[in-house]
């Protein structure tokens, strides 16, 4: 499955001062058979997940990617928006496309994830650009992580079964989401680290805008391969300089 994410319109709806300047760490990602792949060798490798586990199911634990496809990071410096006063609309029209692969010993058909975890700021005079862009790429570490731990949660479940793991995430209304990987939480704890990641006394500091998580499984993908979303952030939901909408959007194609 060829599967776009794009990050969409940014609207100013108060830009909290008269002119704000924005700037977004976004972090694109996919969870699919590959990441499995890759995650489980590298748990096999730091000695976390024996050999046996994965050479059951037919999966060479020795055999690595030259290097992780599952992320794309483009990075998160100072002013990569434009400067926005409220009732500006702005095209972040950030883009990335990937193939998805679902199926086989590792991971059950429709349980991949593909999606992108964001933050919006507004720059003032502290920190400097330097530590802005330190802090991101610390914050793309942490999600990696995180993606990685999630994946050898998801195997170690149906490790004895010898099952492929369940992973995809399930948003239909009553259903009981059961994979290792809620973006609601995660979404929950970046706004708790960020709100506050720059207060310092006395100086005026970049602020905390709001953060977002958004995936969508291959099986939601089958069966509404365009799926939008808006995300709102204002000072109700811990804004600290306005309120700020985005747009997000997936595409699918097999
Ligand atoms: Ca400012
Ligand atoms: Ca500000």
């Amino acid at each position: 499955m060829k599967v776009s994410v794009r990050i969409g319109k940014l609207q100013a709806i108060d830009s909290g001062e008269s002119t704000a300047e924005p700037y977004l760490w976004p972090l694109f990602f996919k969870i699919d058979a590959e990441t499995f792949g890759y995650a489980l060798r590298a748990k096999v490798a730091t000695g976390e997940l024996g050999p046996a586990a994965l050479e059951a199911r037919g999966v060479d634990s020795g055999v690595f990617e030259a290097a992780p496809t599952h992320f794309d990071a483009p990075g998160g410096e100072h002013r990569n928006l434009p400067s926005m006063s409220s009732g500006d609309t702005h095209d972040v029209g950030l883009t990335w496309t990937t193939t998805m692969r679902d199926g086989g010993p590792l991971l059950q058909r429709g349980d991949a994830v593909v999606g992108v975890a964001l933050v919006l700021w507004e720059e003032d005079t502290f920190p400097s650009n330097s530590r802005v862009t330190k802090e991101y790429a610390q914050f793309v570490r942490d999600m990696e992580r995180r993606i990685e731990h999630s994946v050898l949660r998801a195997f170690e479940q149906t490790k004895d079964s010898g099952e492929a793991a369940t992973f995809g995430y399930r948003t239909k209304a009553g259903d009981r989401p059961t994979a290792p990987f809620f973006p609601e939480s995660i979404e929950g704890r970046l706004q708790d680290r960020f709100r506050g990641l720059y207060r310092a006394p006395m100086l005026d500091t970049d602020d905390f805008i709001g953060a977002a998580v958004w995936v969508r499984s291959t099986r939601q993908l089958r069966a509404r391969p365009n799926a939008t979303q808006s995300k709102l952030w204002t000072p109700t939901t811990g804004s600290r300089e306005g309120s700020w909408r985005l747009d997000l959007a997936i595409t699918a194609s097999e």
